[in-house]
């Protein structure tokens, strides 16, 4: 087990991430190092400091790959615990599919450089990755114009797909749902998985290539145990038809956590949960996490959604046929954690910034701040505490723009709240509360936040 600390300005060292020996990234590290790949046109609205340190560097059997071929050769050749390492250029694979069906392999780019190596499916390739083998690792990549699912994590007979690792891959203009997550055989699923540190997005030019609006950001049927953080994920609407969710978990998925993301101009933020019949999709969970269902069909069970920045201005989404339908969305959901997030929007969603609905929710919701509405539906349940709703943009640091930190006059925010002990750090990892009390909100405002992490590191290894 691999311990990383970091040196704060103050000289504290704050324990940061707890990296388990097969490479998965825990989540509850606090902070590392910041995202190192090229600045964002709106990467003042990102957080300070990401939970987001290099990948280890490869160890143990390696492959050198610099040409579609002997990519396509690598990994059908690989032995387990292999890791490919593919030269910076532009492949163009021209129908051509990875399909990983053996256990421990990591796919990434020699460099680190994600933008330095391009996975090109030019609307030929179907679905550029699959994953049908556990302890998976796909890193340091761009994949883009997969003409269906860029990735596709699958079960297969008789076997799970358990610990796929998706961390600083750039997905761009997926034909279909960026990344899919899937029980391909009945009885086994697709468990345990992490999406860190990526940029999916759809832009104006691919979303021309997205039939009847089947597309979204990453959507997963049937998966427990899943860790989505420190993403940004934008662009994910529809002319006409209401896209999936940047982020989607159902068809009975549970312990979901969705933590530090950034959202962006998607017609659907997070969602939990979408349906209440499983229509012969069911997975049963043997120690009956939702009781109070009476084993009536349940969307989504437990999971947590903290710390999260969803933002809507893009007029051109407004003026789609669905608009920007709702930041996050618990339907059929029982048991969901839901703090500290910020929603806001520059006009009115079409729906709520937050919502709860059907009758088997049973939502906590603390500390939210969201600049529209929180919307109870059709008898559904919530503990609420601590949340503002209403709030003006003025309360953000650029709120027309999507920098959702507070601003210093935010004082309808500002020291408000005693935190959970489930949401003790923020978006930028500031530990809550700083000041007398805690914020609302994702943000816990510093006047010097740029100031607080040091760039130098303290690894400390630990066998
Ligand atoms: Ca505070
Ligand atoms: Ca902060």
């Amino acid at each position: 087990m691999r311990i990383i600390y970091h040196k704060w300005a103050s000289g504290v060292l704050l324990l940061l991430a707890v990296l388990p020996a097969s490479g998965q990234y825990a989540s509850f590290c606090l902070c590392a190092a910041s995202q190192t790949s090229a600045p964002l046109a709106h990467a003042a609205s990102l957080p300070a400091a990401r939970a987001c340190p290099p990948l280890a560097p490869a160890a143990g059997d390696t492959v050198q790959v610099a040409t579609v071929q002997q990519l396509l050769n690598a990994v059908n050749d690989a032995a387990p615990g292999a890791t490919i390492l593919i030269a910076d250029g532009i492949y163009n694979l021209n129908g051509a599919c990875l399909s990983i069906i053996t256990p421990g392999v990591t796919l990434r780019s020699s460099s680190g450089d994600r933008e330095a190596v391009v996975l090109d499916g030019n609307y030929i390739t179907t679905e550029i990755v699959q994953i049908l083998a556990s302890n998976v690792t796909l890193g340091d990549l761009t994949l883009r114009e997969a003409a269906a699912h860029p990735i596709h994590v699958m079960s297969s007979d008789g076997a799970h797909t358990l610990n796929t690792a998706i961390y600083n891959v750039h997905i761009v203009d997926p034909g279909e749902q960026a990344i899919k997550i899937n029980p391909a055989a009945a009885g086994s699923y697709t468990d345990d998985g992490l999406i860190a540190c990526s940029h999916i997005e759809l832009t104006a030019a691919g979303r021309l290539h997205v039939n009847d609006c089947y597309t979204g950001g990453v959507d997963a049927h049937q998966a427990r145990n899943w860790i989505v953080r420190d993403n940004l994920i934008e662009g994910f609407w529809c002319a006409s038809g209401l896209s999936e969710h940047a982020i989607h978990f159902w068809r009975s998925s549970r312990d979901t956590v969705v933590e530090r993301n950034v959202l962006r101009n998607n017609a659907r933020g997070i969602g939990f949960g979408l349906v209440t019949s499983g229509d012969g999709s069911i997975r049963t969970y043997p120690d009956n996490p939702c009781p109070a269902a009476g084993g009536a069909y349940v969307d989504h069970y437990g999971g947590i959604i903290r710390n999260n920045f969803v933002f809507a201005g893009d007029s051109a989404l407004f003026a789609s046929e669905d608009g920007f339908d709702s930041g996050i969305s618990l339907w059929q959901a029982c048991g969901v954690r839901v703090m500290h997030n910020t929603v806001a929007s520059t006009r009115a969603p079409s729906a709520s910034s937050i919502e709860w609905r059907f009758p088997l929710t049973d939502v906590d919701l603390i500390n939210n701040l969201v600049t529209h509405d929180l919307w109870e539906r059709d008898n559904a349940t919530a503990s609420l505490a601590g949340n503002l709703q209403h709030q003006p943009l003025a309360l953000f640091v650029n709120g027309a723009g999507g920098d959702l930190h507070l601003a210093a006059s935010a004082a309808a925010a500002i020291d408000q709240v005693a935190a959970p002990a489930d949401a003790s750090g923020d978006i930028d990892c500031h530990l809550r509360p700083l000041g007398e009390a805690s914020d609302i909100g994702a943000d816990e405002y510093r006047a010097d936040a740029d100031k607080v992490w040091s760039p130098s590191l303290l690894i400390l290894l630990i066998d």
